[in-house]
C-alpha cells in the first residue's frame, strides 16, 4: 500500500515536471533551444552550398546524372543566391538560419521560400548515398516500428506522403517536440522547422518531390521515383540525424 501511494506521488511529480519543462504545444522559445544544440545550427542567411557528398551519376540507376547536375548546380545554387542576397539587411545579421524558420512569418517570402529551398537541399543531398540494401537498425529501428508498426508500414506513409503531395513540396519524416517520430509534407519550400508548418518537428529524413527532382528521368511517373529513393537512403546518416533529434528535444 505504502508502495503504491509512493509510486503515484511519483508519477504526478513527473507529469507535472514534464508539463512545467515542456508546454504543449511546443513554442518557439522550446524549439529555438532544440535547434541550437543541433550540428548545422550555425547556418545563417549568408551560408554556402557544400560540395555535394557523392559525384553527379552515384545515385544512377535510381537518380540520373543529369538531373543531379542539374538539381545542384542550378536549382540548389539558385535558392542558395537568393537566399544569400534577400538576407543581407541588419535585421538578418544576428539570427541563424533556424531563428528565422521558428518565426518565418516575419520576413517576406523570398526568404522562406529560399531559405527553405537552400536548407532542404542541404539536408536532402546527406540522406541519400551510393548504396544498396541498406535498412534502419538500432534506436532508428525501435522507433520506426513503434510509431508505425514495421519499416515497411513507414514507407508506406512516408511514399504517400510524397505521392499525394498536390503540385511541389517535400516528404519528412521529422522528430517531434515529444521525441516521437512524424511524417508530413509540406508545400513549396516549407519545412517542419517552420514556424507556418503544421506539423513541427527536426527532419531526420526527406524526399523533394519537386518535378525538377524526377522529371527528365521519370516523366510524371512519381511514384516510380518515390519507390526508386529507397535503394540509396542513407539510413546511417538518419540514425545520426535522429540520435542528434531525440537529444535536442529533451
Ligand atoms: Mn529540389
Amino acid at each position: 500500500m505504502k508502495k503504491q501511494i509512493v509510486s503515484v506521488f511519483a508519477v504526478v511529480l513527473f507529469a507535472t515536471f514534464s508539463f512545467a519543462g515542456k508546454p504543449f504545444p511546443a513554442d518557439n522559445a522550446f524549439w529555438n533551444k532544440a535547434f541550437a544544440k543541433l550540428a548545422e545550427s550555425q547556418l545563417t542567411g549568408q551560408s554556402k552550398q557544400l560540395p555535394l557528398p557523392y559525384a553527379y551519376n552515384a545515385l544512377e540507376p535510381s537518380v540520373d546524372a543529369k538531373t543531379m547536375e542539374i538539381h545542384y548546380s542550378k536549382h540548389h545554387a539558385a535558392y542558395t543566391k537568393n537566399m544569400n542576397d534577400a538576407t543581407t539587411g541588419p535585421e538578418y545579421a544576428s539570427k541563424t538560419l533556424f531563428q528565422l524558420f521558428t518565426e518565418i512569418e516575419k520576413y517576406p517570402v523570398l526568404v522562406k521560400n529560399n531559405g527553405g529551398g537552400f536548407y532542404n537541399h542541404l539536408l536532402f543531398w546527406t540522406l541519400m548515398a551510393p548504396v544498396s540494401g541498406q535498412e534502419p537498425t538500432g534506436d532508428l529501428l525501435k522507433a520506426i516500428n513503434e510509431s508505425f508498426g514495421s519499416v515497411d508500414k513507414f514507407k508506406e506513409v512516408f511514399g504517400n506522403a510524397g505521392k499525394k503531395q498536390f503540385g511541389s513540396g517535400w516528404a519528412w519524416l521529422s522528430v517531434n517536440e515529444t521525441g516521437k517520430l512524424v511524417v508530413s509534407s509540406t508545400p513549396n519550400q516549407d519545412n517542419p522547422l517552420m514556424s507556418t508548418t503544421e506539423v513541427r518537428g527536426i527532419p531526420v529524413l526527406t524526399l523533394d518531390v519537386w518535378e525538377h527532382a524526377y522529371y527528365l528521368q521519370y516523366q510524371n511517373r512519381r511514384p516510380e521515383y518515390v519507390e526508386a529513393f529507397w535503394k540509396i537512403v542513407n539510413w546511417k546518416e538518419v540514425s545520426r540525424r535522429y540520435d542528434e533529434a531525440v537529444k535536442a528535444v529533451k
